[in-house]
């Protein structure tokens, strides 16, 4: 179903159907929800100058213990805008901080990586621990769109760029216990579109305890996915290998990281 949220209001209005609903009522909806738009965008004048207008339109993402909203945060001009100057912007790790450790070995990972945040922050993954470095104008700029979209507060990026379809991430959770439960994780994805797959971890197993659906998206140049809580608690995400792929995308995921066990 299809919900719509202005980008500075904090949870999506809920653009429910009834199935039974009276003759005459889709009309009188229609006209209602126009007005809901018109007055927010009158509410928002203020914030015309910094660009945040439109209302953006949500896709719910549904299944047992996933809860998603995915929708197209920047319009192409300006992702591209993003992507350009990410590029020019963005440092990514080198050496023994491109490593991760799965089961106790040691692996380059099949990408690059960076970390940006709030100064003194840290964040563990796979294995290793990463400062974060100072924000970026246009990683600022990112993330307080995503916090207009959202009402959340981040307070780092987990920055992932892939060459080309051959760079890829395996099936992971995002659960770390120092990121606030209570936070979304909001992915945004600049440059290539890319397949981006959910597997639920009783699915897993060759010999599966249960017969459960995998959940595939594209992300595509310039959207945002919010994983709500519980999805990292009950599914797997992944960005599978793509040979056909062959320009590059970056991702970014917003988090919030507790410091020192405290919001
Ligand atoms: O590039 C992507 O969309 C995946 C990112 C991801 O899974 C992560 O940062 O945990």
């Amino acid at each position: 179903m299809d919900t719509f949220v202005s980008r500075t209001r904090k949870g999506p209005i809920d653009w429910a159907t009834d199935e039974q609903r009276e003759p005459g009522r889709n009309k009188i909806e229609e006209k209602c929800n126009q007005d809901i738009i018109k007055n927010t965008v009158k509410e928002e004048e203020d914030d015309y100058f910094t660009g945040f207008l439109e209302p953006i339109p949500w896709q719910k993402i549904e299944a047992e213990g996933l809860d998603c909203d995915y929708a197209l945060l920047f319009p192409k001009q300006e992702a591209d805008k993003l992507y350009t100057q990410l590029e020019e912007e963005v440092v990514y790790l080198t050496g023994d901080k491109t490593k991760i450790q799965v089961f106790g070995k040691v692996y380059s990972v099949p990408r690059k990586l960076a970390t940006y945040g709030d100064t003194g922050l840290t964040y563990t993954y796979s294995g290793l621990s990463h400062q974060a470095s100072p924000w970026t104008p246009t990683l600022r700029y990112i993330r307080d769109a995503v916090t207009k979209a959202t009402g959340h507060a981040f307070n780092f990026v987990l920055i992932n760029r892939y060459k080309d379809g051959h760079d890829h991430m395996g099936e992971h959770r995002d659960d770390e216990r120092e990121l606030d439960p209570l936070c979304p994780i909001a992915s945004v994805s600049l440059g290539a579109p890319r397949d981006f797959v959910f597997r639920h971890q009783e699915a897993r197993r060759k010999q599966h305890r249960r017969q459960i659906n995998p959940v595939k998206l594209e992300l595509a140049h310039g959207s945002l996915l919010l994983m709500n809580s519980p999805t990292n608690t009950h599914w797997y995400h992944s960005l599978p290998v793509r040979k056909r792929v062959i320009t590059p995308r970056i991702n970014l995921t917003f988090r919030r990281i507790l410091q020192d066990g405290k919001k």
